[in-house]
């Protein structure tokens, strides 16, 4: 018995290396490895064995039967892997699939643009809590108690004192409160608004704004600042006006329009027929807010801009609605 096993492992080692094909591997099975099969007949005689011999050899059978399954597995394996490549399933001529590489978001892209200007011309960047209390985001910004914005319409509020910040003006109140003059920053970041969502309102949206300080700052300062970032970020062809108009912390307020990039100032869908675009708002700090702030209004001058990153972005790329920036789909995103 001992010497039938050991010449039936002989057997099967020899003969599983010349199954060529799967039709031999069949057979192979049928002849040792089926219910008829060679292993099965001994295991039927090893009633035969003396009840002594009878656990060593169920063992040595045992394991002739479980070393030749794992022949036939492996062989198994092997044959279907040439198989497939035979009849051209795996096509190892094909080339590798090229893996996708992230891009920034094209707000983040814009922000990052008008971030390096402004650091290039001297202003530092800054950031602050986007949850803000009332005085920093309101009272100290000279908005008076009874302003629209002060309405749970257009403001979230956490709490009666505790809101989302509506602009990121409040990080540059908190500047001032630790930094003495000169104060030269832009603040970029997210900004809360509690407004019906539409293609052109979004609950959440983000600003740069930008702050400086200093003894002796004046208005054409401000528009020679701005002028010189437009023409960096737009185009050095471009035409500006600025327009008078109202901030609570700025006096006096304007806003900067520039001749639309898209039809050159002839006029055009973007533009609404009027050749020109608005891009931000800015002024001259109000007095009112250095009295918050422990700044010396006497000695003191500065400027301060704002504005909106998505509707910039919504310009430059042609994006008619706002939503889709917050939407994370990979193909628009995939775009930029
Ligand atoms: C806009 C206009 C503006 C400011 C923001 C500011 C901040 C301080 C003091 C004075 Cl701490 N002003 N910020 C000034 C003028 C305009 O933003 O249209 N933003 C989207």
């Amino acid at each position: 018995m001992k010497e039938k096993i050991e010449e039936l492992k002989k057997l099967t080692e020899v003969e599983i290396a010349n199954c060529k094909s799967l039709t031999d591997l069949e057979s192979f099975r049928i002849k040792y490895l089926a219910r008829k099969g060679s292993i099965a007949e001994l295991f039927d005689t090893l009633k035969n064995v003396s009840p002594e011999e009878r656990p060593v050899v169920g063992k040595a059978l045992n394991e002739l039967r479980s070393n030749t399954q794992r022949l036939f597995d492996e062989r198994k394996v092997l044959l279907e892997m040439s198989v497939n490549v035979e009849t051209k399933i795996v096509d190892l001529t094909l080339p590798g699939r090229r893996r996708w590489i992230g891009s920034l978001h094209p707000i983040t892209q814009t922000l990052n643009e008008i971030k390096n200007i402004f650091f290039r011309m001297g202003f530092d960047v800054v950031f602050g809590p986007e949850i803000e209390d009332d005085y920093h985001n309101f009272e100290a910004l000279n908005f008076p108690p009874d302003h629209p914005a002060r309405d749970m319409q257009d403001t979230f509020f956490i709490s009666e004192n505790v809101l989302l910040r509506t602009h990121t003006s409040p990080v540059q109140i908190r500047v001032m409160e630790t930094q003495k003059p000169p104060v030269r920053v832009i603040v970029p970041g997210r900004v809360y608004r509690n407004e019906a969502i539409s293609a052109r309102s979004y609950c959440l949206f983000h600003q740069v704004e930008g702050l400086y300080i200093d003894e002796g700052v004046t208005f054409s300062e401000l528009k020679g600042t701005l002028v010189a970032f437009a023409k960096q970020f737009y185009s050095s062809s471009i035409k500006f006006r600025f327009r008078p108009s109202f901030f609570p912390f700025t006096e006096p307020s304007a806003e900067m329009d520039i001749t639309c990039f898209l039809c050159s100032g002839k006029g055009c869908r973007v533009c609404k027929q009027s050749g020109w675009l608005e891009i931000l708002g800015c002024g001259m700090v109000d007095p009112n807010v250095y009295k918050f702030v422990g700044y010396d209004s006497e000695k003191l001058s500065g400027y301060a801009f704002g504005m909106g990153i998505e509707r910039i972005t919504m310009l430059r790329y042609g994006i008619d609605d706002i939503r889709i920036l917050f939407d994370n789909d990979v193909r628009f995103l995939k775009q930029f």
